[in-house]
């Protein structure tokens, strides 16, 4: 290949950069590793996806000397385009963790978001750019959403505004991509914006296609309201993997062989759903419990083929905890979360664990940092943990029969209860806890959770609609976005979860796999219900 379809990436090893990969291919690029200071000064384009936490970036980049590199190519004018941590690490320092001095391009210190303003952090999901100047990369983006995940930002001052090229809306108007010359960066992952971060790329790529267009008018907007496609996987008796569905949970047919209920390939619906607009995909493997991911080849395999043409975020889940395999050898969750990200997840959701970890905690009120939640949180930042849990509705006549968070039903119960808690659960629904589903979220939320995926057994396949009550409570109790998920049934289903709760995404698995309700027919709605979506 010549080097003319070369891009060097710069991969300091601190996290999944498999999306970035996975997208300069499908664009026609070969990609060469950074492995040396020279290497990044002899590029003739150079992709920077910064991940994981400011400090260690720095860190790393200076004892390699791949900062001053860095900072002599940038001067240079040479093409660059930074992602996300890649343009933070431009500015003067960040305060994460901090203050940590930064590469000192560009005027300006890097903040966390304010939560107590009613945002919650981390910021993740699809928002629309003001666009301020020609920025060349962004010409095909206009109105059309771009995906965020993070929880600092630049902000736009008079010492930086000849450096900022759009800004975004999220409580605070900060900095989204910023361009000078033939350098490049954005805060937002054009890796997993679909089809328009595609163009981002392709335009950074091939330079000379820039002039074709003028800039789109682009205007920042609220966070979209996320729509999620999710896939439950198993093996069914053959050993094959498939996409099963569940009504309460329970995956197989109602005939005399029990088989369980086969809806599909995985690879090839999740595709489907990117196609048909998802904003992410989730994998839920979920015999994981039982059966040791890293034994489960066949679902590594499903998310390393997946995320070659799925550029939406992509989230795994099931069996992720220590685990020691036939051989006597021990992994820990960290090293079964890494395989996951390395496979091409972009997040990964704990169910099981996170349980036993959040009871431990109130239990003891310490933070160990050991727990699988904690320790790959820290590792791969809490935008990347997602905590999945599995509540059952339990009825009761007075919110004083338990020591857990109770709330007045919509619907009474069975003998006319007013009040329930809502139980959490371990191994798919098969064990109930003494934790309350509001408890585990609260402590989740301390223990380093970014986001919350909420189930509900009772409500699972039987498509009449969330659970509001429960998707109420939650929202309302943590500062981190929550998925409702379970029950949807139809269109309406989404704008009343999103009219009635404080929920940032909603899920569903039936409806679209037994193609009743297309994605687009419940965008089409909640755009026409005055919902902000991406469309
Ligand atoms: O405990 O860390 O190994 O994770 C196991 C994961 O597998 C958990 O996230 C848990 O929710 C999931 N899981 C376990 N058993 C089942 C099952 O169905 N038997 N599936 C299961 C969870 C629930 C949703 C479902 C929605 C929407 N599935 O993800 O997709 O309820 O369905 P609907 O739209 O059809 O109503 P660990």
């Amino acid at each position: 290949s010549t080097s003319d379809s070369v891009v060097t990436l710069l991969d300091y090893g601190a996290g999944n950069v498999r999306s970035v990969r996975n997208a300069i291919k499908h664009l026609g690029f070969d990609i060469k590793d950074v492995q040396t200071p020279e290497d990044i000064l002899n590029a003739s384009r150079l992709i920077f996806p910064g991940v994981g936490a400011f400090g260690n970036a720095m860190d790393v980049l200076n004892k390699t000397g791949m900062a001053e590199a860095l900072c002599a190519y940038i001067e240079k004018d040479r093409p660059f385009l930074g992602i996300c941590l890649g343009l933070q690490l431009l500015f003067e320092s960040s305060e994460e963790n901090g203050p940590v001095k930064g590469l000192g391009l560009i005027p300006g210190t890097v903040g966390r978001f304010d939560s107590s303003n009613g945002f919650r952090v981390p910021h993740i999901g699809w928002n629309a750019l003001h666009i301020t100047k020609d920025s060349g990369i962004l010409d095909d983006v206009g109105k059309r959403h771009v995906y965020f995940v993070h929880s600092y930002r630049a902000m736009p001052s008079d010492n930086n505004k000849e450096w900022v090229s759009s800004t975004c809306n999220y409580g605070d108007t900060f900095i989204a991509s910023i361009r000078r010359g033939n350098v490049h960066a954005v805060q937002f992952h054009p890796e997993k914006s679909g089809d328009v971060g595609l163009s981002i790329l392709r335009r950074f790529l091939y330079p000379k296609s820039q002039m074709t267009k003028k800039p789109g008018e682009g205007k920042a907007s609220k966070l979209a309201q996320r729509v999620i496609a999710c896939l439950d996987v198993r093996a069914n008796d053959k050993g094959d993997l498939v996409v099963t569905k569940g009504d309460q949970y329970d995956v197989r047919e109602n005939t005399n062989e029990k088989e369980v209920r086969n809806l599909g390939k995985p690879v090839e619906l999740a595709s489907q759903y990117y196609l048909d607009g998802a904003d992410e995909v989730s994998f839920l493997n979920i015999t994981g419990f039982r059966d040791f991911p890293l034994g489960d080849l066949p679902m590594l395999q499903v998310l390393k083929y997946t995320s070659e043409n799925v550029f939406v975020p992509l989230t795994v889940g099931g069996g992720i905890r220590d685990f020691t395999d036939a051989n006597g050898r021990h992994y820990t969750s960290l090293e079964v979360a890494s395989e996951y990200f390395r496979s091409g997840a972009d997040k990964i959701s704990i169910g099981s664990d996170a349980v036993y970890a959040a009871e431990e905690y109130l239990r003891t009120g310490v933070k160990t940092g050991k727990t699988s939640l904690e320790q790959i949180s820290r590792v791969y930042g809490n935008q990347a943990v997602v905590v999945s849990i599995d509540p059952r509705r339990v009825y009761v006549k007075n919110p004083t029969d338990v020591q857990f968070k109770t709330i007045r039903v919509s619907n009474r119960g069975p003998n006319g209860e007013e009040y329930a808690w809502y139980q959490c659960t371990v191994n798919g629904g098969r064990e109930g806890r003494p934790i309350g589903a509001y408890e585990l979220a609260k402590a989740v939320e301390e223990l380093g959770a970014g986001e919350i995926l909420l189930n509900c057994i009772d409500c699972d396949g039987q498509g009449k609609g969330f659970d509001i009550d429960l998707v109420k409570l939650i929202s309302d109790a943590v500062s981190i976005p929550v998925i409702a998920s379970s029950g949807a049934g139809a269109a309406e289903h989404f704008s009343e979860v999103f009219a009635k709760t404080n929920a940032s995404a909603a899920l569903a698995a039936g409806i679209f796999h037994r193609k009743e309700v297309p994605i687009q027919t419940v965008k089409e709605h909640l755009l026409k219900e005055g919902i902000e979506v991406r469309i």
